[in-house]
């Protein structure tokens, strides 16, 4: 009888496991993954960088992080597409970065009159 009632036991936890699993790996399909990329002190990716929080809303933060303020120089979009803007507030001059890098000047800010400016950004 103890046995039984062990087995049973065990065999309902097993199955709240799968369906949990299971439940997890269908929720994990809604959840969108926050946007990111990484923006670089220097040309080609060097120095310092910052983590940006890509969204359409404006997002001043790298204004409000004086070591990366107005000295940003390059970029790494991983896959997404951001605007940058010269001023806080996504003010004044803008470039723009798609996934594929099209502007031609994500390695070096200099070629789009963007270099050691960058206050803010948002998502294309
Ligand atoms: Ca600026």
């Amino acid at each position: 009888m103890d046995n039984n009632i062990g087995k049973l036991r065990n065999e309902m936890n097993n199955n709240i496991g799968n369906l949990r699993n299971e439940m997890n790996s269908q929720l994990g399909n809604y959840v969108q993954k926050p946007k990111q990329a990484r923006l670089y002190e220097h040309p080609d990716r060097k120095g310092n960088f910052w983590v940006l929080s890509i969204s359409n809303e404006c997002n001043s933060d790298v204004w409000a992080h004086h070591q990366m303020n107005d000295r940003a120089s390059s970029i790494d979009v991983q896959g997404n597409c951001v605007i940058l803007y010269d001023h806080a507030n996504c003010g004044g001059h803008s470039a723009r970065f798609d996934a594929h890098c099209s502007n031609g000047c994500c390695g070096d800010f200099r070629k789009c009159g963007i270099n050691d400016v960058v206050s803010s950004y948002r998502a294309c």
